[in-house]
């Protein structure tokens, strides 16, 4: 919140707001209230009213390059089987981020690092969880008895409340990938429920990958088969070469997003709403030398860039950023994209917008100036 003693905001002085001139009276009264667990709503009503969000998190950036080296580290110290799962976490620079243990807003990252052969044992709980498979070979996890084999930059899910172990065979090599969870957000709403599984690896119920070669085909939708009844998208894991594919198609008949790209989202196939219930997911193409428009918009996203190099510029500051760097965009908090780079730049991201529109609250701006972009930051 801002600080109005210091930084008064003359929209604060209309009919409408607080705008009371205290008095000794109106001290002792204050005084008075609070030792009956009270308050004058006008001491506080211009800070818990903001006239636009302001978010507690800024915008931070995350270098793979040293990242990596400290994931790397991380296997050396601790075993998953002790940890419960080896992971460093990613703590937005700010005293909410880590108060929260969030990388921005609801959400909650970390990076996970496995050496072929390592398990991380099977549990359950409320939070969603996702993860962007960074490097390596051989990673698979387990939902709910459903084997998923992972590539590198492909997209998969762990849907709140299904039972879920990982693993790297044992012919695989060091994999890290990063997760993202509804942690932060979870604790808030007091929704937070843990469960271990009786073995540390659950059985395999199902032919390996059954989820995403039945309903991967966005067009097709299987039928002959128990109808899927979960509120969330049975796909599991989106494939990398099939979304690269996905958004060089549609570069081909559109100019995409002046914000963003183009872009898609990853989707339940059998709704065309978001695949978790509480988070979302995008992957965007920024081609050479695009310079997006900047906009806001209420609701967290953390980019974790996929391919190619460029910047951001995000509330003013400007973030540089190269393959697996991860950085995030605070809620309604201005922000562009550049690729500089030769070649297509990818940019991965999870959001919380599914909360957001389910709460309807999801609202965007354009900045309005004739370049679109952030005056102060260039
Ligand atoms: O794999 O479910 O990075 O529960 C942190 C907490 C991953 C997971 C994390 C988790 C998970």
């Amino acid at each position: 919140m801002s600080d109005t003693a210091i930084n008064p905001d003359p929209r604060d002085a209309q009919l409408g707001r607080s705008r009371v001139v205290d008095n000794p009276e109106l001290e002792a009264f204050y005084g008075e209230l609070g030792q009956h667990n009270a308050a004058a709503f006008w001491k506080r009503a211009n800070a818990i009213e903001p006239w636009e969000p302001e978010s507690r998190y800024s915008p931070t950036v995350w270098r793979y390059d040293e990242m990596r080296d400290l994931c790397l580290r991380a296997i050396d110290l601790v075993r998953p089987e002790d940890a419960g799962r080896r992971v460093v976490v990613l703590l937005n620079d700010s005293e909410a981020g880590r108060a929260n243990s969030a990388v921005c807003g609801w959400l909650f990252s970390g990076l996970q690092a496995m050496k072929a052969g390592e398990i991380t044992p099977a549990h359950n709980h409320t939070a969603s969880a996702q993860r962007f498979i960074m490097e390596g070979a051989g990673a698979y996890t387990v939902v709910d008895g459903h084997e998923i084999e992972l590539g590198g930059n492909d997209y998969v899910l762990t849907p709140n409340g299904c039972w879920h172990d990982h693993g790297v065979s044992v012919s695989g090599k060091t994999c890290i990938w990063q997760d993202g969870l509804d942690i932060p957000l979870m604790n808030s709403l007091e929704t937070n429920f843990y469960a271990v599984y009786p073995e540390p690896t659950q059985t395999r119920a199902f032919p390996a990958n059954d989820l995403p070669l039945s309903y991967g085909s966005v067009a097709m939708k299987p039928e002959g088969i128990p109808a899927w009844d979960k509120p969330y998208s049975p796909v599991m894991v989106y494939r990398w070469e099939a979304t690269r594919d996905a958004l060089w198609n549609l570069a081909k008949v559109s100019d995409g997003s002046p914000f963003d790209g183009h872009i898609m989202r990853y989707s339940n196939p059998l709704t065309g709403g978001w695949a978790l219930q509480t988070m979302g997911a995008h992957m965007q193409m920024l081609k050479p030398g695009l310079h997006t428009k900047a906009h806001r918009h209420t609701g967290n996203v953390v980019y974790n860039v996929a391919e190619g190099e460029g910047y951001s510029v995000i509330g003013g500051k400007r973030i540089d950023w190269k393959q697996h760097d991860i950085f995030c965009v605070p809620a309604w908090m201005w922000h562009e994209h550049v690729n500089t780079g030769s070649g297509e730049a990818f940019l991965f991201s999870f959001n919380d917008f599914p909360v957001m529109e389910a709460l309807g609250v999801k609202i965007e701006q354009a900045l309005d100036t004739n370049s679109g972009h952030q005056p102060a930051a260039l």
